[in-house]
């Protein structure tokens, strides 16, 4: 582990001049080191000898740290995504269906799945899930395995497909496309018999191999029973491998992944600034056997298997559409304080928003969505640091201080930089004094998470004047503090479990902040 704290007074190449200072001194350091240079060098050899000895079992037996898959590599980069929640709950008015209701409830008057990934777009969304079977059992797609499903209802005469329709229109806007498939089924006869299994493989297996790549599969954590007692033991070790080889693209989200977490709340919140990306879920469940809430918010700092969280949250207080709900949709700035709370603290957003009983999002949901996209592009429009260059404050062995173009600044997530010795820092230079009230950061996820603390400063004078300070990075972190006018922004590593690697910065003035 590198440095705990660095000292407060550590003005370690604030600017050009003090650099060139702090390099003489080194020199002159060195003139005195070379005279006792041989009485030592035959100790250190030995002493040398030893350490590497003593390191050896210890570097055999340090695992290498847990690292992203390739598909969890590009789900991080889907950010935020939107979630519709839509079935015979809509008609009914409950969250929670019995899977009793006639299929007949569902019928939407005028659906329209294009409408649904307009507003996705307007509001920045790259994807969106549907529940293609929420626990009443319904199933969206005419399934074979069901007899309750749109082919049971008068819909468009039983002639209808909602997972259809979506994913067509989410390959026509450009949109990532994933399905929600409830584990725990009211309806199904075989639920809570062994044969169950075979019947939820079976279903899925149609699903996933009937409309096109999947990006995200959700497994719910609600697995309970219904009020006949009936209690499914499920075979998730199958369902895993079968989801896998069908959809290999896709990351599995549920309580304890295999692809990413659930984030222990229903609010989209980390709660605080510590994201770990890894968890450990050896001896846990899904549902009731998972880990404790705030373990799932915070991750595990040694967890084994990187499993990286997402927050859930609806727009509304329910999960599906109610009318007399209208009036509580979330405004534009709540959403905008949400966003900064998951995908500002390194989680994804998945953001539900309920389509009404026409087959479309409603006029309050897609309003607020729309300001609040409008407000996050106008937030991210102009970063400050693209293209601009960093000093060389922890290359030792320059005389001259340099700048140069770094791979933090060029716009590019998968070129990075280690942030080495001595005093783990990289200060970017904006070319003149500038405003700025909010910074982005993101590690090189690729080498897996290191930062555990870090700072941001800027000179005031006699040295640096800290603005903000934070625990993880993560694939991100964004942080807002008072606005500031100034020519170079520090950044330093204050803890870190390994070397740190940063893979981009950018500086924005938001307007209205907080
Ligand atoms: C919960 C479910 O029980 C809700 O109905 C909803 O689907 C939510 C996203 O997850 O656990």
């Amino acid at each position: 582990m590198f440095e705990k704290r660095a000292s407060k007074t550590d003005t370690w190449h604030s600017t050009p001049a003090a650099y060139l200072a702090q390099s003489i001194q080194i020199f002159s350091c060195m003139k005195t080191f070379h005279i006792v240079k041989k009485w030592y060098e035959a100790k250190a050899c030995l002493l040398g000898f030893m350490v590497l000895l003593s390191n050896t079992s210890g570097l055999l037996s340090q695992a290498p740290p847990p690292v992203p898959t390739p598909q969890q590599l590009a789900w991080h980069d889907t950010e935020f995504y939107l979630f519709f929640h839509f079935g015979p709950n809509t008609f009914t008015n409950v969250e929670w269906g019995h899977g009793t209701e006639p299929e007949d409830v569902f019928n939407p008057s005028a659906l329209d799945c294009d409408q649904w990934c307009r507003v996705a777009k307007q509001a920045g969304a790259r994807g969106v899930i549907i529940t293609a079977k929420h626990h009443d059992g319904f199933c969206l797609w005419p399934s074979k395995f069901s007899t309750h499903t749109v082919r049971e209802s008068k819909w468009r005469n039983g002639k209808g497909d909602v997972i259809r329709e979506l994913s067509d229109a989410c390959r026509r806007n450009g949109l990532l496309f994933g399905v929600y498939l409830s584990p725990w089924d009211r309806n199904h006869p075989q639920y809570g018999t062994p044969a169950y299994n075979d019947v939820y493989v079976q279903t899925m297996t149609e699903l996933l191999t009937s409309y096109g790549d999947l990006f995200e599969i959700w497994w719910d954590g609600a697995n309970g029973e219904g009020p006949n007692g009936k209690k499914q033991v499920y075979d998730f070790h199958r369902f895993e491998r079968v989801a896998a080889q069908l959809q290999p693209n896709a990351v599995i989200f549920s309580d304890i992944g295999p692809g990413c977490r659930w984030v222990g709340n229903e609010r989209g919140l980390i709660l605080s600034e510590t994201n770990w990306c890894m968890l450990d879920t050896a001896g846990f469940q899904r549902g009731l056997g998972a880990p404790s809430n705030d373990t799932l918010n915070r991750g595990n700092e040694n967890g084994a298997l990187w499993l990286p969280a997402e927050c859930d949250v609806s727009i509304r207080p329910g999960w599906f559409y109610h009318a007399e709900e209208d009036n509580k949709v979330k405004s534009p700035e709540t959403l905008w304080n949400i966003y900064l709370q998951s995908v500002g603290r390194g989680a994804n957003l998945i953001l539900n928003v309920p389509p009404d009983r026409r087959g479309r999002i409603h006029e309050q949901d897609s309003l607020a969505l729309m300001a609040f996209g409008e407000k996050c592009r106008k937030a991210f429009a102009h970063n400050l640091a693209k293209g601009k260059k960093v000093w060389t404050p922890h290359r030792v062995c320059a005389f001259t201080p340099k700048k140069y173009r770094s791979f933090v600044l060029d716009g590019d997530r998968s070129t990075f930089e280690k942030i080495t010795s001595p005093n783990k820092s990289v200060v970017i230079d904006l070319g003149k004094k500038k405003k700025f009230n909010t910074l982005l950061v993101r590690e090189a996820i690729s080498q897996g998470q290191a930062v555990q603390s870090f700072s941001i400063e800027v000179p005031d004078g006699k040295g640096w004047r800290e603005i903000a300070r934070s625990s993880t990075i993560g694939a991100r972190k964004i942080l807002q503090f008072p606005e500031v006018k100034a020519r170079q922004i520090r950044i330093r590593i204050l803890a870190s479990k390994r070397e740190a690697a940063l893979s981009e910065v950018e500086v924005y003035q938001v307007e209205e902040v907080r």
